[in-house]
């Protein structure tokens, strides 16, 4: 038996991936406008977590600079109004500019926004406002929610803002950015894995060296990240890596591999990830699943957003 993207997707079926992230983000996004960007503010604001200025540097924020002055030029009644907009999906030129962004550049985009809001540059979320009933069960589901999670529904809600056309359009941008530098290397192990390819995956994201980690996989290989469709080739895949993992920490901890149909070798890693969003203060759990060819190469890469932390300690009970 030889193995399709598709059929890839199903290994370790027991993974218990964290689908209360993507329930919550629908939740929030059938609420309103006004509602949708009070309960972000009152979420963000309640999180205790803070964003460290310095994670701007992993977003190419002079692309959102002519946007940001622009806004920031606006009446408090047009600020609303573009806020809105971007939940709204709009078919607006700041909605189009927006969609147009990096995941990295849209949480850079709003950080300046809420620091603004904050300061009353940009018109603040009104003082008394009452979230509906909905919203505040959306919220309290927020609430309830362990760090890593919260932040992973905040980072979809965000990243989803913004004009899409239905019109189907190229999914993996160019990089626009030049590479940037290499980190310094530094050896991986992880309990239980010996396999090399999955110690070099590691050490590779970690030194931000993505051709490296490219390279892992064979040519029509595919990468999942958590809650989308896979990306497919080594081209997309790199694209994908130089626009969303610059500064990531990858923390895997302890895995399993086992032997698969066809002669390949199914991996699952267990750990963290820190983003340079919030530095070392939150890690979200992970598993990286990995299907590799005889050749010990990557066929196929899953990452999912765990469940629940007890996950991570299910050592020998991995499938
Ligand atoms: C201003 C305010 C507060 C109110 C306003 O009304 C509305 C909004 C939107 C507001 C602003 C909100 C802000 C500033 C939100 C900021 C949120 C941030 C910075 C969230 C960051 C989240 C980062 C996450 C969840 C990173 C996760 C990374 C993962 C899972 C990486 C996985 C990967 C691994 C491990 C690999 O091996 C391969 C690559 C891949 C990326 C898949």
């Amino acid at each position: 038996m030889s193995f399709t993207i598709e059929s890839a997707r199903s290994i370790f079926p027991d993974t218990l991936v964290a689908n209360v992230v993507p329930a919550t983000v629908e939740s929030c996004n059938q609420l309103s406008a006004e509602d949708q960007l009070a309960l972000l503010w009152f979420a963000y604001t309640e999180m205790g977590v803070t964003i460290t200025p310095a994670a701007m540097g992993a977003a190419n924020m002079v692309f959102a600079e002519k946007t940001l002055t622009q806004i920031k030029q606006m009446s408090a009644e047009k600020q609303t109004q573009m806020m809105c907009d971007l939940v709204n999906h709009a078919d607006t030129p700041i909605c189009r500019t927006y969609s147009s962004f990096g995941t990295n550049i849209k949480l850079g985009f709003w950080y300046e926004l809420g620091e603004w809001m904050k300061l009353g540059i940009v018109a603040p979320i009104p003082e008394g406002y009452k979230l509906s009933p909905q919203a505040s069960d959306v919220l309290e589901a927020i609430r309830q929610l362990e760090g890593g999670q919260q932040l992973t529904v905040l980072q979809n809600i965000v990243v989803n803002m913004g004009y899409t056309s239905k019109v189907s359009e190229q999914n993996v941008k160019q990089p626009v950015v030049p590479p940037q530098d290499i980190a310094p290397r530094a050896k991986v192990s992880i309990e239980g894995i010996d396999n090399l390819t999955v110690l070099s995956y590691m050490e590779n994201m970690n030194a931000f060296d993505f051709q490296g980690a490219v390279a892992l996989f064979t040519k029509d290989g595919a990468l999942q990240p958590p809650f989308q469709e896979p990306i497919v080739g080594q081209e997309n895949i790199l694209a994908y890596m130089r626009e969303e993992c610059y500064g990531l920490k990858l923390i895997p901890e302890r895995g399993v591999t086992e032997s698969a149909a066809g002669e390949f070798t199914q991996a699952k890693v267990m750990g963290k990830v820190q983003t340079p969003w919030f530095s070392d203060s939150v890690g979200i759990n992970l598993a990286w699943r990995f299907l590799l060819n005889p050749q010990g190469q990557i066929f196929f890469a899953a990452i999912d957003v765990l469940a629940s932390p007890q996950e991570l300690m299910k050592l020998g009970l991995i499938r």
